[in-house]
């Protein structure tokens, strides 16, 4: 099989013991860096997500998946860094204030690190002045969101209104998402989109940014 069609079957079956070594081998073969990551790595994320989305695959398969993904990864991370390679788009990403739920959270950014993203994880509980900071200090084209509960729901447009205040909000895209965000929500507080889950929240993220 080509090195690279087994480096993505690898991470998409979730084989976290062989995949960094089929990214090595696809290395030492030659293979280009951009080639082993767009069409290894992240062709490899698109499938999961896809499958995660048609409920063809769990959360516990997706997150081996991920961390697949993230392992090949952290082979060619010195590469990346010397050759410079630029991310398709920078993200910040946080549960926001009063909210702890951090595991579907992690999970959108391990799937947008798959897909080539650069993403800060401001980690949860993220009151709107952190995210203002964080937009300030990494200018990134995109601003995520996440809540898990319907108390707090309400911070993620605390959040936009505290953006629009610090006159930064027309600089980025915002995003929401977690299990009691809609549509409708979502367009009531302003966002620029919304995802309700993680494979779908890496397509909603391209088309906002108009990345193909
Ligand atoms: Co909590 N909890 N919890 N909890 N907890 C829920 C959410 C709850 C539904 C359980 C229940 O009552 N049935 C309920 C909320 C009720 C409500 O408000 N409607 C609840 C409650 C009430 C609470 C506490 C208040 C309990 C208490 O103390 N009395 C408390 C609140 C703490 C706080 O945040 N201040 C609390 C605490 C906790 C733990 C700390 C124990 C733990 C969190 C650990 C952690 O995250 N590190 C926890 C957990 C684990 C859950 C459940 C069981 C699982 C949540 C989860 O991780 N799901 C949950 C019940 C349930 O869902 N079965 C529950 C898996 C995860 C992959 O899914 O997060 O939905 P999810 O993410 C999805 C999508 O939503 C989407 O993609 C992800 C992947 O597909 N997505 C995005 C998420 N963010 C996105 C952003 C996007 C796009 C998509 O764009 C930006």
């Amino acid at each position: 099989m080509h090195l690279i069609e087994k480096l993505k079957t690898l991470i998409i079956e979730g084989n976290l013991a062989q995949a960094p070594r089929a990214t090595q081998e696809a290395l030492q073969a030659g293979v280009d860096l951009r080639e082993i990551i767009d069409q290894g790595l992240i062709k490899a994320m698109e499938v999961v997500g896809e499958r995660f989305s048609s409920g063809e695959l769990y959360i516990p398969e997706m997150l081996l998946s991920a961390k697949t993904m993230q392992a090949s990864l952290n082979v060619l991370r010195p590469m990346i860094a010397d050759r410079g390679i630029k991310a398709k788009a920078k993200v910040v990403f946080g549960t926001v204030q009063g909210d702890v739920h951090d595991i579907g959270k992690n999970l959108v950014i391990m799937m947008m690190q798959g897909a080539g993203f650069e993403v800060y994880d401001l980690g949860m509980d993220v009151p709107p002045e952190k995210f203002y900071q964080a937009i300030k200090t990494h200018q990134p084209d995109l601003c995520c969101m996440s809540a898990l509960l319907t108390t707090t729901q309400g911070a993620m447009g605390k959040t936009i209104r505290f953006l629009k205040e610090q006159s930064v909000r027309q600089t980025v895209k915002v995003m929401v998402g977690g299990a009691p965000i809609t549509e409708e929500f979502s367009a009531g507080i302003e966002a620029d989109g919304y995802a309700p889950d993680a494979g779908s929240a890496v397509e909603k993220a391209k088309e906002l940014l108009g990345i193909r």
